[in-house]
């Protein structure tokens, strides 16, 4: 999608360094992150979050892919999250996975 800054870090419109790539997905670190480390996974083909993604294959891909991102950047332990919808914190419309890692996290999330 032409105006979705996350369309053009994974095309290379806007040149960023990625953790981890495969066919499917790329990612990132995040601009503001939220914790010593904080990488973005995201599709490379639109989807504007998980209220419109309707590809088993693909959403079950997201999650390995993040497993593996996160192996490649050496975190063992880590949190996953997906906010959907403005209430819940999304701020860009392009789906993405937070990896977040290297401190303790707390609960309930904020
Ligand atoms: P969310 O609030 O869940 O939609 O997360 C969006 C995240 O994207 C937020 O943590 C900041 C990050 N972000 C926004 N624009 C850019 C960008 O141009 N580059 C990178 N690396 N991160 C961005």
């Amino acid at each position: 999608m032409d105006s979705c800054i996350f369309c053009k870090i994974a095309s290379g419109e806007i040149a960023t360094s990625f953790v981890y790539e495969d066919d499917l997905t790329v990612a990132f670190k995040d601009l503001q992150p939220q914790a010593p480390i904080h990488v973005l996974l995201i599709p490379r083909r639109h989807i504007a979050s998980l209220n419109e993604a309707n590809d088993p294959q693909l959403q079950g891909h997201l999650l390995l892919a993040a497993r593996r991102a996160a192996e490649k950047i050496g975190l063992k332990q880590y949190r996953l999250v997906i906010n959907t919808g403005p209430d819940a914190g999304q701020s860009v419309f392009h789906l993405h996975l937070h990896i977040l890692g290297g401190r303790q996290m707390n609960w309930p999330p904020g």
